[in-house]
């Protein structure tokens, strides 16, 4: 397999770009108390990842290998699928190394060193998330040869990117899709539009999501644990087979079988 990692050329990195950086930082640090998940807020304090400017990957990845044994490495953008899985089963995040141009503050659609390493990376800290990230990428090279991969993709989307967490305080954020979104932080808590409905693996698979708009549904998952357990625990075969890489739900849908923390309203729209 060709191999897509880029060195980061930390040192080429232009005012502009790490001050773009901060002012994402600061806006989005002042909105996650509360809001973001405990491991997310801790992987922040870990790893040192501050409003400073962009981070060096070695420094980072020295850093999140004496935790996890995760390390970080460049890429220029969306990588193929089978060498996304293939560095995930290796326990290496790829990260864009670009960062959004200052017109391209709110939203972007291509993974920058933004969303990948201020969403993605404070949750590799946690040790049962780490083993997760890693079993996702070890099952994805499994459903390649299952033509699987539509049905799996949409677990990565409702889990690391747009996962919700329940904790004795309230649910909390751990996708890393909204915690890079400082609109979606709000919206995906605090709006009643989207529905709020607990995490099954089955139901979560075949269930459609939009990519340029906040999700209208979030799923919630009880623990780390009980997501890394409904994963690693099953043979996904059976499931694909009966899938076949279509989804049965709409993004919006509330099933008379789902457990419903919040039915949304579907009244509110923004990007
Ligand atoms: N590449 N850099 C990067 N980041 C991703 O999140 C990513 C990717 N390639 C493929 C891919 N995701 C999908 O296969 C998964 O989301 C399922
Ligand atoms: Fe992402």
């Amino acid at each position: 397999m060709t191999s897509s990692l880029i060195d980061q050329n930390w040192a080429a990195y232009s005012l502009e770009d790490h001050q773009t950086w901060t002012r994402l930082y600061d806006r989005l640090a002042a909105l996650l108390p509360g809001r973001a998940a405990p491991a997310f807020m801790g992987g922040l304090t870990a790893l040192d990842l501050h409003a400073g400017g962009i981070p060096n990957f070695n420094e980072l990845s020295e850093a999140l290998e004496a935790l996890t044994g995760w390390q970080v490495v460049g890429v220029p953008g969306l990588v193929p699928d089978a060498e996304f899985f293939a560095l995930l089963a290796d326990r290496k995040f790829p990260a864009g190394t670009f960062i959004r141009r200052p017109d391209q503050f709110d939203y972007i659609q291509e993974p920058d060193v933004f969303h990948d390493v201020f969403g993605h990376v404070p949750m590799l800290t946690d040790p049962v998330f780490a083993n997760y990230m890693q079993a996702y990428g070890e099952g994805g090279l499994r459903s390649l040869r299952h033509c699987g991969l539509r049905n799996l993709a949409a677990l990565y989307w409702y889990t690391v990117e747009f996962g919700l967490i329940e904790t004795p305080e309230g649910l909390r954020i751990y996708g890393a899709g909204i915690l890079s979104s400082p609109a979606e932080t709000v919206f995906c808590l605090e709006s009643p539009s989207p529905n709020r409905l607990r995490f099954d693996l089955e139901r979560v698979m075949c269930t459609d999501y939009k990519i340029d708009d906040f999700q209208q549904t979030y799923f919630v998952i009880s623990s780390y644990e009980d997501l890394f357990h409904a994963t690693v625990d099953r043979d996904f075969a059976p499931l694909y087979a009966r899938m076949r890489n279509r989804f049965l739900h709409g993004p919006q849908v509330v099933r008379a079988c789902d457990q419903v923390i919040q039915q949304g309203t579907q009244t509110e729209r923004s990007l």
